[in-house]
């Protein structure tokens, strides 16, 4: 052979040796199109909420707003961008108009706008900035533009719609590329429209004649996602607690939904198996309890475990978390939403640390394609190659070999979606002496599952699709070992005195003491609730066996125990004034509250938890508190005001001259709203 057919014959062979040799699996529709598998790598982003709303305190606004209470004091785009590039989250999608209708960019369309506000003497445009900050950041840019204006006088009529249109044609030329179109389903209702001041129902299915402002999103943005509950093409999850489902299709019947149909959550925010289109899911969810910012919400701030179960119920099930910050009104990310969205982002990193799939694992599947997809195209770590079954057929196994035991509680798979979402159930076994034996069952994989199991310890282990709906594609299959989150316990204790402590993760050693000394593995092992009637402080500590890891120690001064304590003239449920529960609440009839504690007590302070509900209704601002001995002669012990409550309803303490008394009296001289007082909890501290 010559040289030259010899390079040629080798180019062919090479080309040969890793081309499938087999057709490829026919797609199984719906599938993505381009711009959808571009949003689906994207996985983590954010949402933005600061608008008027965040200089009114409040949630939905209604469109009568003075533009002049528009004026962040400290407002850093960089600082944005950074907090999220640095969590991993790979853009942000802002709320250029909410329903109130205020604008964050100089809009032509309406004077209701950052022009009119004292920010920058009006020349100030915050969707350029953003947009820059992100470009800057590496970071996608996306925009909220809410349909429903509540300032707007031609809303409901069709003038409303070209106005709409011109503002989404301002956002999408002039600050760059734009990946992502978020049309909110809240829509029609009260408000101020132009001073009329009234209620504006549009039908949702026709008003804003969709399809042509689509037209317009495909032909400034075709690469743009545009996001509502109907797609096209990403929709709702159906929920604003950031959970996708257990079964979770990517499919959905799209033509049977509008935008803001009352029954969508019920009936097709999981997608359907035989849904008609491509339309994801987007799970979005805030950090705090509202979705702009509240002073009184800055102790509410998700915990962690909260904000893990959101990351592996949303990302881990199909779909993808949009996670929002309430910029606050300085136009910064607050401090303590970027402390627990780190905590996220490092406890994230460790639990992914190391794929125990490797260069030593071999990979055996009971039947594929052919050569180009044989089951190591599923740990390759190339999101380009996959396994593939046999056309026809609608199971498969995958069998993964370790030289030795490797201990996991993490399974991570990821279906080849190009091609569709097909799994319909699956099963996770390992081998063990008795036999092949099951770990878990589960339904639709689509982009990415993720399973949070036991710790379990194997040296096989098979993944197998008990059905799909063609023959199953596979390009990532990933196991990992997620150190157990080592926090202190949460305390509880009951009417009973019955002391609770609990932990978020199963598997770790919890010890105490009562006697003030920090805990160890000498200490108290805690298996069970206890009864503690008298005053003490316990300490706590939690103990990952396996890694020696210790939490914080976490102590809690615990007054006398209310098993003796009633209620006298109550309202209905009195237990929840006692129950240690902040969730329940106990509403009162008159304003007042009136304890026995069934015996004398030598009273020093008292304590009150307001509600800690979303929305707080009989919040404690004025107080005074009376004492007695025998339920007749009372005695004024205290009287005050709770100062800052409205903007931070934590707990509150009154501390006054000791006094003995087996009555107290909690009398409310004020609350923030004039309705009848509430109380998540009250105690009394003693001597
Ligand atoms: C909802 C809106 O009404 C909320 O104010 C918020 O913007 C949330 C993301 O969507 O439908």
């Amino acid at each position: 052979m010559n040289r030259y057919l010899f390079v040629l014959w080798l180019c062919f062979s090479v080309i040969a040796c890793q081309k499938p040799s087999v057709a490829p699996p026919e797609p199984e529709l719906p599938i993505p199109a381009e711009r959808q598998l571009a949003w689906q790598e994207m996985e983590f982003y954010a949402f933005a909420h600061f608008n008027m709303n965040t200089f009114t305190n409040m949630e939905w606004g209604m469109g009568d707003e003075d533009p002049v209470l528009f004026n962040p004091t400290q407002f850093d785009a960089n600082q944005w961008a950074k907090v999220c590039k640095e969590a991993g989250m790979k853009g942000i999608i802002i709320t250029a108009k909410h329903h109130d209708g205020f604008c964050l960019w100089p809009t032509a369309t309406t004077e209701h706008s950052i022009k009119s506000s004292p920010w920058k003497e009006g020349k100030g445009d915050i969707i350029k900035e953003i947009s820059e900050a992100c470009a800057a950041h590496g970071l996608k840019f996306g925009v909220y533009l809410s349909p429903w204006d509540r300032n707007h006088p031609d809303y409901g009529k069709p003038e409303y719609i070209d106005v709409f249109r011109e503002q989404l044609r301002e956002l999408l030329t002039g600050y760059g590329d734009v990946f992502e179109v978020w049309f909110d389903g809240a829509n029609g209702g009260t408000g101020y429209y132009g001073g009329a001041n009234e209620e504006r129902r549009v039908d949702k299915k026709s008003y804003y004649d969709w399809e042509n402002t689509y037209a317009i999103i495909r032909e400034l943005q075709p690469d743009a996602v545009i996001f509502g509950d109907a797609g096209p093409d990403v929709r709702w999850v159906g929920n604003e607690h950031g959970f996708a489902y257990e079964t979770t299709w990517s499919n959905l019947m799209r033509d049977s939904i509008y935008a803001g149909m009352p029954e969508y959550s019920e009936k097709y925010a999981a997608g359907q198996e035989n849904g008609t289109h491509w339309v994801p899911a987007e799970a979005d969810v805030s950090i705090r309890p509202g979705w702009y910012y509240h002073e009184y919400e800055d102790h509410k701030v998700k915990s962690l475990p909260d904000l893990l179960d959101i990351y592996y119920n949303s990302i881990g099930r199909n779909s993808s978390l949009l996670l929002n910050f309430p910029v606050d009104k300085r136009g910064l990310i607050h401090e303590n939403d970027i402390a627990q969205l780190q905590k996220l982002t490092e406890k994230i990193k460790e639990d992914f640390a190391e794929n125990l799939v490797g260069m030593n694992t071999a990979v055996a599947s009971d039947d594929d394609r052919g050569r180009g997809f044989g089951p190591e195209n599923a740990i390759d770590g190339n999101m380009e190659t996959y396994w593939a079954s046999p056309e026809g057929k609608v199971t498969g196994e995958i069998t993964l070999q370790f030289p030795s035991p490797i201990t996991f509680n993490r399974l991570l798979v990821q279906e080849y979606i190009p091609l569709g979402q097909r799994v319909k159930a699956f099963k996770v076994e390992v081998q063990t002496e008795k036999g092949w034996e099951t770990v878990e069952k589960g339904t639709t994989i689509g982009h990415k599952r993720i399973l949070r199991l036991q710790d379990t310890t194997a040296d096989k282990v098979r993944f197998t699709i008990v059905d799909a709906k063609a023959a199953p594609t596979l390009h990532n299959l990933a196991l990992y070992f997620a150190p157990k989150l080592v926090l202190s316990p949460e305390v509880r204790r009951d009417k009973e005195g019955r002391v609770s402590l609990n932990l978020p993760e199963e598997g770790l050693e919890i010890y105490y003491t009562l006697n003030g000394k920090d805990p160890d593995k000498q200490s108290h092992r805690y298996h069970q609730p206890f009864e503690l009637l008298e005053p003490a402080e316990l300490k706590t500590v939690s103990i990952d066996p396996l890694s020696g890891k210790v939490s914080e120690v976490k102590s809690v001064k615990l007054g006398v125990a209310k098993k003796k304590w009633s209620l006298i003239n109550g309202a209905d449920n009195p237990q929840h004034l006692f129950d240690g529960n902040e969730k329940t609440n106990y509403l009162s009839k008159n304003n007042e509250v009136t304890i026995d504690f069934g015996e004398n007590l030598d009273l020093i302070g008292f304590v009150y938890l307001p509600i800690q509900n979303r929305y707080m209704s009989g919040v404690i601002s004025h107080f005074e508190l009376y004492a007695s001995t025998d339920g007749a002669q009372w005695q004024k012990i205290s009287a005050g005001e709770f100062g800052n409550i409205a903007n931070s309803p934590i707990e509150q303490t009154v501390h006054f001259q000791p006094v003995t008394g087996r009555y107290l009296r909690i009398k409310a001289t004020k609350t923030l709203d004039d309705r009848p007082a509430s109380f998540a909890q009250i105690d009394v501290l003693t001597q």
